[in-house]
Parts: C-alpha cells; structure tokens; sequence
C-alpha cells in the first residue's frame, strides 16, 4: 500500500512509519516540526535524543535497507497537502499531525487558538484532498478516548441507539472534552462524519487512550532512531512522566486524590491496532469507530505499580496527591468497551511489572537528562 503519514516525526507518528514500512509498504510522511519548535519554545525536550527526522531515516535505511520518503509540509496548508495527494495517491492516510497536547491547548488564548486552526484545518484538507482528486484513499485519524469523557453509563465504541418517545435511531456517543485539545478531536469527529456522509469518504477514527512506551519492534533498542519520549508537565503522559520521576528521585505527580481512571496502551499495541484498522477499512460512506485501548487504571494504580516496579530495582519512589491543576472529575464511572479490536485480532500488551521494570532501567540509562524542573503542572485549566 501507499501510506502518508500526517506527522510522522513525533511520538507516534515516528514508530508507525517504521512500522509500515518494515512491512514494505510504500512510506511517505509530511511533517512540520511543529512539535520540535514548541519543544524549543517551552524547553521541554524528549528525555532521549531525538536525532532528526532526515537522520532517523537514514539510519533506518542502514539497518533495514528501506527507505521513507518525507517532505517538510504544513498539513493546514491546503495547497500543499492536495499536491501531495496528487503526486503520491495514496490508498491510506494516517493523521497524527495535530497538536496533542492538553495542558498546551490550555494554556492561553494563542495555543488555544493555534490547536483549534491546526487541528480542526489539517482534518478538513484532508478531505477536501481526497474529494478534489476522486482518490478513494482510506482516512485513518488517531482521535482520543478523552471525546467520551467520563460518562456515568457504558461506553460504546462511537455509537449509541437512542430511543426517544417510543422512537430510536443512532447517534455519535455523546462528548464530553476535559480540555481544548480534547474538544477539537470532538470536532474532528463531526467533521468526519459530516464528510463521510456526504461524499462518501472512508473513514475510521481511533478513540485512543493514553500511550506508554517508547521501543517497538522495528527501533529494538537503537537510539539513533528512537523516537521523541516526553515526560515534562505540558507533552508527557502520565504514565511515562511516573516512570521519569520515578527514576529521577522525585515524587510522582498524582493530580487530585488520584481517582481518575483512563484507558491506557502500550505503544506496540497502539501500532498494531493502526495496521489492523489498515487491514479492515471502513466501506464507502461509513465513520467507523474503535476504542483504541487495552486496560483501564486510575492514577493511584498507576502511581503504585510504578512504585512497586521501582522497588525491584533499588529504586525507592513515593508519590503525593498534588492539587489538580485540570478540571476533570476524580470519582467517576468508567466502563468503556473495546470488543472491536480484540475481535479483529490484537492480543494486548498488557502492563506487567516486566514492562515497566524495562522501562526504569532504560530510562535510568539517561538519568543525567531529565530536568526535574519539569515535573510539577505549570498550565491551569481555570487560572
Ligand atoms: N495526571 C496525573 N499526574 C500527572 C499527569 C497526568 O495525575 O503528572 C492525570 C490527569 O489529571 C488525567 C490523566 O492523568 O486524569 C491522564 O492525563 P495525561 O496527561 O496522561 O493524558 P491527557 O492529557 O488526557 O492526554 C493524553 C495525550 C493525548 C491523548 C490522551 C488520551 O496527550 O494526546 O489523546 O492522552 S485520553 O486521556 O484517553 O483522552
């Protein structure tokens, strides 16, 4: 297949086109380096070297004899994204390229302003693209498990019948977005299903949780084409961040009393559930909708599988329930499914002590990096 990849050089973007490439598709990503600029601009860096993207692929190349294509391209550029769909017609594209972060969506009147055009313009180009070249490319777009928020009933994958005055239909699941960020992976949702509907286009849409990890089997080990790891307030998720403080000597950050429960992955899982919605695209016409995570946790499990993992290897980590900068509920239900995926063939990494005992030796490895100014929650979600 002819794959592009929106975002290819960050956290996950990175680690899928290695993937597929590995499988010998035909790989090509459009990146800005938006996330590198911000990286800068904030002084928040991966905790590991992130070599370039041009040297990554080089390096790729030595070790596996296959080349990626990538050109530097703004994916809210119309003009641009449209050429590249003419040059390289691609049967699947995967989008990453969106501003991921919530504390940054929730910093201040410009991020919030910069999330919403680059998220919600990079959506739309990609359909405009596809409808203007009468490509019949599959769109697969990474949403967030946070679109769901924290209802009080079960989460179904996408959809829910209703029924209304003895009559039903289905609808979208209802949304409810904890942050910017969150909202505009709502509004990526509509939009697609706008389109969906109203051209054709074929679309799945991941409801992703949180993401854990940083090799897959194509890196294995080799830090030359290691991919961006964060673990600072604004870009790093909880679990990764744990694991850093972890190993840095400080107390885990728990926002609140730690109640607040997620769907998490680990970063194998999270590739491999991208090749299975690869494998399986949606019809002509149709949004379809996975859950795209393996086990749920609240922030204390989290927090104390950490610590007991540490504990294995010398390390003696505590954590502290911090005042919670973000406006989230802590006590909630949370029941969401996942059945999709399982059924379509992934066999979950689940989290083992084993995981994140590698993950704290590797992570050790690179201890002299880690900027422990980084750790405590600097962006207020009502401040
Ligand atoms: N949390 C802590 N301590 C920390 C950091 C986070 O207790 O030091 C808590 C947060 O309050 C929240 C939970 O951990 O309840 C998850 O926070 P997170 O920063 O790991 O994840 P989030 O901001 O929700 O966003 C991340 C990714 C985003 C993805 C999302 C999936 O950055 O791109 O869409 O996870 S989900 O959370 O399911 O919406």
């Amino acid at each position: 297949m002819k794959i592009l990849i929106l975002g290819g050089d960050g956290y996950l973007g990175w680690p899928t086109s290695l993937y597929f490439s590995n499988q010998n598709h035909d790989v090509l990503i459009i990146d800005n380096f938006i996330k590198r600029k911000l990286q800068k601009k904030f002084q928040r860096y991966s905790l590991f070297k992130n070599y370039t993207l041009k040297q990554k692929i080089n390096e790729w190349k030595k070790v596996s004899k296959k080349n990626i294509e990538y050109k530097e391209i703004d994916a809210t550029n119309y003009k641009s994204v449209l050429n590249i769909f003419k040059k390289f017609k691609p049967d699947a594209v995967i989008h990453f390229a969106e501003q991921p972060s919530a504390p940054l969506s929730m910093l201040d009147y410009n991020n919030a302003n910069f999330t919403l055009q680059n998220n919600l313009v990079s959506t739309l180009n990609i359909c405009y693209a596809i409808k203007e070249t009468k490509l019949d490319t599959h769109i697969i777009k990474l949403g967030t498990m946070g679109e769901y928020g924290t209802p009080n009933i079960d989460i179904e994958e996408g959809y829910l019948k209703i029924k209304h005055k003895k009559r039903s239909d289905i609808f979208l699941y209802p949304r409810k977005g904890s942050s910017l960020y969150h909202t505009t992976k709502i509004q990526d949702t509509d939009l697609l299903y706008f389109y969906s509907r109203t051209w054709g286009l074929r679309v799945t849409d991941l409801m992703q949780g949180p993401v854990y990890g940083f090799d897959t089997n194509e890196i294995n080990g080799n830090e030359k084409i290691y991919t961006s790891f964060s673990y600072d307030d604004i870009f790093g998720t909880v679990l990764n961040r744990f694991i850093v403080q972890a190993v840095a000597g400080e107390t885990l950050t728990v926002y609140g009393n730690g109640s607040q429960k997620r769907g998490y992955l680990n970063i194998t899982d999270s590739i491999k559930c991208i090749d299975i919605a690869t494998k399986f695209p949606a019809s002509k016409g149709e949004l379809n909708i996975f859950n795209q995570y393996t086990e749920t946790f609240s922030i204390i499990q989290l927090a104390k599988k950490v610590i007991e993992a540490g504990k294995k290897i010398g390390i003696n980590a505590k954590f502290k329930n911090i005042k919670n900068p973000r406006v989230e509920k802590e006590n909630h239900y949370y029941k969401p499914s996942n059945k999709k995926f399982i059924k379509l063939g992934l066999k979950p990494n689940f989290l083992t002590q084993k995981i994140l005992c590698e993950m704290i030796i590797k992570v050790e490895k690179h201890k002299k990096s880690i900027k422990n100014k980084n750790f405590l929650p600097t962006v207020n979600w009502n401040e």
